[in-house]
């Protein structure tokens, strides 16, 4: 709960300040696969007892159980970074076509700049691919508020709502005025195979409501407070959302603003409204030209920008080269390099891998910074789940070459396991090894099944990995502590010599585990 001052704020970052928002618009169900920068939002939702909060196993699955009880009556939430969104597509595409019986609101907190992430992707393009709504606020302040106009939305026009954080926006503080809970009425469950059973003879019907629903939306976004034009001095205006906004602000407090907080759909009428008025019109936005290029193919003239701006976020003292027009966005220097902490489990199993001088094909997690000098002991990177699934794909492509796949417990268990059936049922040999530090180090010690502990630290079933790897098919599973560096080497060289498909499970606590 957070702490309020006498004029009933607290200061929240827009993370916090969602999740208070969610809580007073009576939220139900909430549930994440952490993620950064979205992770603290569940990590604060599971401190109200009136809400069933949990870290899911993966981002798919937190989709399908937050969308599961918010089709049976309960208002609820799905949170995850932008990459984990990729891994709750197959869902979120159908969830459109279904909708929802209370609010659903999808949580996803995109990373410019990449400061914690293996791309960057703009998740606009996802409200307008899978024809959902999408509120951006540009504020924690406004965090709190938009997400219940997302649930009342999610209700009004039956459809799953998408929220869109950055980086910037769910770590940034402000103080924030606190409400009260308030828990609408649940309406009643009931079966509608029509509307949630997505064969095709029901799927095409709703079809034809999303488009439907899509007019009606078009229209909300016409009215809405939410997207708002703020009158200047009419020199230029500026088409702007999230963050950006706040930064030209700073730089042009004078200049004509709409500014969008429901970015999808697009609200043509105002757009059209808004260029008539001023005399010069830039959009800017950070990442992709998603206003820009919809205000274009309004026939609306917008003063030209360097394509450079679209990589990395922006920065209030980058706004004026990119209003300019003509300034390239400069290369940014090197940011310094995170290290493994000093005494970290996972330098002894990368020393042992870099003795037998394997090709690793890795994963994400703390471990993946072995790639760094002095270790450069992992060599690929792609997505959770990769470094199982690379393995097997290296060891067709190369023959011969002395490969392991390695990934974390959580990771293993995030998209790991079916990677291991794979190989298993393809009669791939090898060595997987899954560092066990027992917890989700990376993105700041959540626990996950094999921890055997919930969000909330209570205990539950503990997942026990070396009889999962047994029950994927793995020939022969090892437990072995890493620091004891002999018999880790000597397993590692006997296993790697061996036709067969084994696990190594390299057991040692991340030195910051919460206890
Ligand atoms: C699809 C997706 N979801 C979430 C993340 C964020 N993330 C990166 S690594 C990681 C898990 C790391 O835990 P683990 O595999 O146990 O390794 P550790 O950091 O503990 O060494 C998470 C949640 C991501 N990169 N991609
Ligand atoms: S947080 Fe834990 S797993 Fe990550 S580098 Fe530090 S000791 Fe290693």
């Amino acid at each position: 709960m957070a702490k309020k001052n006498s004029l009933n704020q607290a200061l929240l970052s827009g993370n916090e300040a969602l999740a208070q928002g969610a809580y007073e618009a009576g939220l139900s169900v909430a549930c994440a696969y952490p993620g950064t920068p979205s992770t603290e939002i569940l990590e604060v939702l599971a401190g109200f007892p009136e809400i069933d909060a949990q870290w899911s196993v993966n981002e798919k699955v937190a989709f399908e159980v937050a969308l599961g009880a918010a089709t049976a009556g309960a208002r609820s939430l799905f949170a995850c970074k932008h990459v984990g969104l990729n891994v709750a597509m197959d869902p979120l595409m159908t969830a459109s076509y279904t909708g929802v019986l209370a609010g659903f609101v999808i949580v996803v907190c995109d990373d410019p700049g990449m400061h914690s992430s293996q791309n960057e992707q703009d998740t606009r393009w996802v409200a307008l691919y899978s024809k959902m709504p999408m509120l951006e606020p540009a504020s924690p302040a406004e965090a709190r508020e938009f997400v219940k106009e997302a649930f009342a939305m999610s209700e009004r026009f039956d459809t799953p709502v998408i929220l869109r954080m950055t980086t910037r926006i769910s770590h940034t503080k402000e103080n924030v005025t606190i409400g009260e809970r308030k828990v609408p009425e649940r309406p009643a469950f009931e079966r509608n195979a029509a509307k949630y059973v997505m064969v095709p003879g029901h799927a095409y019907q709703r079809h034809i409501l999303v488009e439907k629903r899509l007019v009606k939306l078009k229209a909300v976004a016409e009215r809405t407070r939410l997207n708002r034009i703020e009158k200047g001095n009419g020199k230029v205006g500026f088409i702007t959302s999230s963050v950006a906004y706040q930064y030209l602000k700073e730089n042009y407090p004078d200049a004509s603003y709409l500014k969008l907080g429901m970015s999808y759909p697009f609200c043509d009428g105002k757009i059209r409204q808004f260029a008539r008025n001023v005399k010069k019109l830039v959009v800017v936005e950070e990442l992709d030209p998603f206003i820009e290029e919809h205000v274009k193919t309004l026939g609306v003239k917008v003063a030209a920008k360097d394509p450079s701006f679209r990589i990395g976020e922006l920065t209030p003292e980058l706004i004026p080269g990119l209003v300019a027009g003509k300034a390239k966005r400069e290369q940014q220097a090197a940011k310094r390099k995170p290290r493994l902490c000093p005494d970290c489990p996972h330098w002894a199993s990368f020393a042992a891998l870099k003795k037998i001088d394997a090709y690793v094909a890795g994963d994400i997690g703390c471990y993946t910074l072995a790639c760094l000098p002095p270790m450069s002991a992992l060599h690929s990177c792609l997505c959770m789940g990769a470094g199982v699934t690379f393995h097997e794909g290296w060891r067709k492509g190369a023959p011969g070459k002395c490969i392991v796949g390695v990934l974390g417990d959580s990771t293993f268990i995030h998209s790991g396991i079916t990677g291991l059936i794979n190989a298993a049922y393809n009669k791939t040999k090898g060595v997987i090894m899954i560092l066990d530090n027992s917890t989700t180090a990376m993105t700041g010690g959540q626990q996950h099944p094999a921890t055997g502990l919930t969000i909330r630290n209570e205990p539950t079933k503990k997942l026990i990995l070396e009889d999962l790897c047994r029950a994927c098919g793995a020939d022969h599973v090892d437990v072995v502590d890493p620091k004891n560096l002999e018999e880790f080497r000597a397993t590692l060289e006997k296993r790697i010599n061996e036709e067969a498909l084994s696990v190594i499970i390299s057991r040692h606590p991340c030195k910051l585990l919460r206890r």
